[in-house]
C-alpha cells in the first residue's frame, strides 16, 4: 500500500511511521508514506497557503490552487483508492473504517489546518472525510497519523503473529481482557490462577468473560452493537 499526504507541517509526521510496527510495514515493502509539504506547491509569494475567508470571520482557509496543484500531480502518477481529508466534521473513524481501507492499495490524505480547506476542494477531490472523535485537533496531522497506524497494521504480513489483529479490542465489538506477564506474584499481587492452569480451554472462557465484564462496565453500546 501506498499512502501520500498532504501536510503544511511535515515536520509533525516524521517520526510517527519510523518506529516499531509501521517501521516494520516500511522495511517489509508493505507499506510506503510520502509527506508532501503543500508550501512547495504554491504557486502565490512566500508559500502562502492560506487566506481570509470570503464573508468575513476569524481564521484562515487553506486555499484550493495550491492543493489542487498537488492533489492532480499526484493523481497523474497513479490511481488512488480513496482521497480522504482529515477533518473534525468527518466521519467517525472506527475498526471497520480501518479494516475497509487495510485492502486498498493508494491513498491520499489532507491534513487541514486553520479554519480547514476550501469547500470547493471537498466537493471536487475529496471522496472520504474522516474524524477521529468528537474534540478538536489544531491540525489534521496527529489524526492522519493515527489513521495510517490503524490501517497499517492490518495489512497483510506487517504482524508476525497473524491472528494477534484479530483479537484487538473492538474487533469483535468486545474491548481487550486483561494481560498479565512474569512474575506470578509480584508484591502479592498474584495473576489470576485460570491463566496458571495450562487450560487453553478455561484461559479462552475467562478472557471472554472478562471482555465482556470489560465492555459492559466500559463501553456498554458496543454490546448493543452500535
Ligand atoms: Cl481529523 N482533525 C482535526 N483538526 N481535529 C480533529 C480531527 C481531525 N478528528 C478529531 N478532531
Amino acid at each position: 500500500m501506498r499512502i501520500d499526504i498532504i501536510s503544511v507541517v511535515p515536520d509533525l509526521l516524521e517520526s510517527p511511521f519510523n518506529h516499531s510496527i509501521m517501521k516494520r510495514a516500511q522495511s517489509r515493502g508493505l507499506l510506503e508514506v510520502h509527506v508532501h509539504n503543500l508550501r512547495d506547491y504554491t504557486p502565490y509569494k512566500q508559500g502562502q497557503v492560506d487566506d481570509y475567508q470570503y464573508g468575513g470571520g476569524a481564521g484562515m482557509v487553506m486555499m484550493p490552487e495550491p492543493l489542487a496543484i498537488l492533489i492532480e500531480k499526484l493523481k497523474e502518477e497513479r490511481e488512488y483508492d480513496e482521497i480522504i481529508y482529515m477533518t473534525p466534521d468527518g466521519n467517525l473513524f472506527e475498526q471497520k473504517t480501518a479494516n475497509r481501507l487495510s485492502l486498498k492499495n493508494n491513498l491520499m490524505i489532507i491534513c487541514g489546518h486553520y479554519k480547514g480547506i476550501d469547500e470547493r476542494i471537498r466537493q471536487h477531490f475529496v471522496t472520504m472525510e474522516i474524524s477521529i472523535g468528537d474534540y478538536v485537533l489544531s491540525g489534521g496531522e496527529l489524526a492522519a497519523a493515527v489513521v495510517v497506524d490503524a490501517i497499517g497494521r492490518l495489512i497483510p504480513g506487517v504482524l508476525n503473529d497473524e491472528t494477534s489483529a484479530l483479537f484487538d479490542s473492538y474487533q469483535d465489538n468486545l474491548l481487550a481482557p486483561p494481560v498479565y506477564t512474569r512474575p506470578a506474584d509480584f508484591r502479592g499481587w498474584v495473576v489470576p490462577e485460570v491463566l496458571l492452569s495450562g487450560d487453553p480451554k478455561k484461559v479462552d472462557a475467562w478472557r471472554h468473560e472478562e471482555a465482556l465484564k470489560r465492555t459492559a462496565e466500559r463501553r456498554p453500546n458496543l454490546l448493543e452493537g452500535e
